[in-house]
């Protein structure tokens, strides 16, 4: 039944006699739109945890303790002779955390965390972009110069990374240096010195070179445009940057973008550095296969049994400590169980596995049915809504992913506004929602900046209500219409040879929640006339293509740039040619910026580039009216993750959300995790064993 606006010109048609009917439906579709609105209001959801919020100095420090302890059976290995004491395997001054913020305390030694993933490791590869499978292994290993997953307790006012690998820092007078102190005296798993050589290795041979893209896939602009790294003396690095205190980077130096690799092991392998090497065998040259691959983290490798388990064991070298000087972390064995993202959930509800961020809503019910009986072994806790989804539309028309002529034909359309705002009236992301879990949990989501964010702003938030009318209407103001009558829009005459428009949509098939949202979008999109493919692909390969631009939409899962702002803040927009998820570099190298979005590039460098809080808030406003005004992505539903991890285990941050300024695998400080001596499990696979020497089919070593 057409809108009282539209019977108001319907009507003055007829006035105006025959001649008024030649009046296109377009015409009709300009004059009957739908007026945008802000987002709908979220349900009321009250199961949502809040943390103790405190200070970043209340968290840690770095300083040398008294006294040092460790396990008895890495005593033995000291005893041994196999071994330097714990106080030379330490640092000068190792980071110290604070008992006034472990919420059980300092603990006791033993145990082991089971987790569960999705994933499957590519290799230890992490700086030439392999993955270990996800799901907590590559934050594990992989420590980097700042940290920002524990930020979700920080005070919004004192929000600042905190010190890592780099355990302090100051800024020059005028502001273009930042010199930063690295942890003297920290040594690899293999107990190989930790030190700038490192940090140069991965800024130079990974970073800088055009051949090689880390994990995560930071780039020179990451850093920013012109910035350079040079190292002062072993334990001290010095950024000059062209913007003036540009504290943002301190963020973009945490996980995923500037987490070093074991430079004595990588160089051996690095076609600089080796004769004959190529790009793919380095990058390759590190297999599962190969054990005790040195790290930083907490935990190494030393079993990997394919399509089964990694297993891992304590880092006798690990750098950390408790306020007792009590060498971290206090859990000997980590396990990765490969299987599903489903079988996470699972597991950890069942009490087989011991953690899992319940991130997929068609597992929520069963999962709060279980987890509130009695003699359920786990607890589960929810945050707030910071798990959502987009489309994004692929917005590069100069070649990026080599598009044939019907992709191309797509990419044109997807710069088209009114085509992108007729994707968005045709969604019914309400019911999109509601297909995944009924209740308090989904909210439709216009898409960019969400609201756990301060500096999200409803009002700055443009938001197309569902309109299957408006939808088809625009999509014949973008110059689609049925020509071969078969339901399904068709290029003009000239484009694609008039064909039906057909669109591939690229997801991943590891998560239901991804599957299904995605055929929910095929069955809207059919409803106003355009035929959708599915693409549903591993998530390895979904990430490979993705990233070499080889879709026409991609469905995914939003980051953490737009829940947090200041985490990957360079992400919210293509401020580089190989950084924004939907619009990357083509053959030529050059982005095609459409005009909003070389907009949204000058508005997030701004906020980069500035310091002034009011100056910030007000970027970020202008941001978010032209991301949703515009379409940037099309945004689906939202909705909160909840933690579950095992009752056994101790020093569980309240409120730990899943997913903030990084995944609770981060968030949660595992190093501190422990469990009380009469609760401990007897799931350790190699008791009283250390990683043994770096090597393909090398395993953990014993004492005697
Ligand atoms: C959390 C996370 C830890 C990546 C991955 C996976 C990859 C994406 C994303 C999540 C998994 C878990 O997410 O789903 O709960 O444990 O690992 O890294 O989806 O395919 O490329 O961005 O983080």
């Amino acid at each position: 039944m057409p809108g009282a606006r539209e019977v108001f010109v319907i009507k003055h048609i007829y006035a105006l006699g025959g001649a008024g009917l030649l009046l296109s439906t377009s015409m009709l579709a300009v004059l009957a739109q739908t007026a945008p609105s802000t987002p709908p209001a979220p349900p009321q959801f009250d199961a949502q945890q809040i943390p103790t919020f405190v200070g970043v100095d209340d968290i840690l420090e770095f300083k040398a303790l008294p006294e040092y302890h460790e396990p008895d059976f890495v005593k033995a290995f000291v005893d041994a002779g196999k071994l330097p004491p714990v106080a030379e395997r330490l640092p000068a001054e190792p980071m110290v955390y604070k008992t006034a913020n472990m919420p059980d305390g300092v603990g006791v030694y033993g145990d082991v965390i089971r987790h569960v993933i999705g994933g499957r490791p590519e290799g230890w590869n992490y700086s030439a972009g392999q993955t270990q499978g996800w799901g907590g292994i590559d934050i594990g290993l992989s420590e980097c110069l700042t940290r920002t997953g524990p930020l979700f307790q920080v005070r919004a006012e004192e929000l600042a990374p905190l010190p890592n690998l780099a355990k302090s820092w100051e800024w020059s007078e005028d502001g273009h240096e930042l010199t930063m102190h690295l942890v003297e005296g920290a040594k690899w798993s293999d107990g190989d010195p930790f030190d700038a050589g490192d940090i140069m290795f991965y800024w130079n041979d990974v970073i800088l070179d055009p051949q090689v893209t880390p994990l995560n896939g930071a780039s020179p602009e990451t850093f920013g445009a012109g910035t350079t790294l040079e190292a002062i003396d072993p334990y001290t690095i010095k950024w000059t940057f062209k913007d003036v205190r540009p504290t943002q980077y301190l963020y973009a130096m945490a996980y995923g973008n500037f987490c070093p690799g074991p430079s004595h092991i990588l160089k051996t392998e690095h076609p600089k550095y080796k004769d004959g090497a190529t790009y793919d065998q380095f990058k390759n040259a590190f297999p599962p296969e190969f054990l005790n691959m040195p790290v930083m983290g907490a935990w190494v490798p030393v079993e990997y049994r394919a399509d089964d388990i990694i297993a891992m064991r304590r880092n006798p070298y690990y750098w950390k400590v408790d306020e007792n000087g009590n060498q971290l972390p206090y859990l000997d064995e980590a396990h990765y169980r490969l299987s599903t993202w489903a079988d996470r959930d699972v597991q950890a509800v069942a009490g087989s596995g011991d953690l899992s961020n319940l991130e997929q809503p068609e597992s929520f019910v069963e999962a709060l049915r279980r987890s509130a009986e009695d003699t359920a072994p786990a607890r589960l806790a929810f945050g707030a809504r910071t798990i959502s989804y987009s489309i994004y539309p692929n917005l590069s028309a100069n070649g990026w992913g080599e598009p044939d002529e019907r992709g191309q034909a797509v990419r044109e359309l997807n710069r088209d506004l009114n085509f992108r705002k007729a994707v968005s009236f045709g969604l019914n992301r309400q019911a999109l929602g509601e297909a995944l879990v009924r209740g308090p949990f989904t909210t439709p989501y216009a898409g960019g900046l969400m609201p756990p964010t301060s500096y999200y702003d409803n009002d700055s938030t443009v938001y197309y209500p569902y309109s299957a009318d408006d939808a088809k209407a625009l999509l014949e103001e973008a110059g689609l219409v049925d020509t071969d009558g078969n339901g399904f829009v068709n290029f003009p005459a000239n484009v694609a040879g008039g064909a039906d428009v057909q669109i591939t949509l690229l997801g991943t098939s590891d998560y239901q929640t991804d599957k299904s949202l995605a055929e929910g979008v095929v069955a809207q999109m059919e409803a106003i006339g355009l035929r959708i493919l599915l693409q549903s692909q591993a998530g390895n390969q979904r990430d490979a293509n993705e990233a070499s631009g080889k879709f026409d939409w991609s469905l995914r899962r939003v980051d953490a740039e737009l829940i947090t702002v200041v985490q990957n803040t360079q992400n919210l927009a293509p401020t580089g040619p190989q950084i924004a998820r939907g619009h990357r570099a083509g053959t030529d190298g050059n982005l095609d910026l459409l005009p909003f979005e070389q907009e949204m590039v000058d508005t997030v460098n701004a906020f980069v580039a500035t310091a002034d809080a009011d100056e910030r808030i007000a970027l970020m406003k202008t941001y978010q009216k032209l991301y949703t005004d515009n379409v940037y992505a099309i945004g689906l539903t939202q909705y909160p993750g909840a933690l579950i991890i095992n009752k056994r285990f101790a020093n569980v941050p309240e409120g730990t959300p899943i997913l903030q300024f990084n995944w609770a695998e981060d968030g949660l400080i595992r190093e501190r995790l422990y469990v009380p001596e009469d609760q401990q499990s007897s799931a350790e696979l190699f008791p009283d064993t250390l990683p043994g020497a770096p090597g393909v089919g090398n395993g953990p070593v014993t004492s005697n």
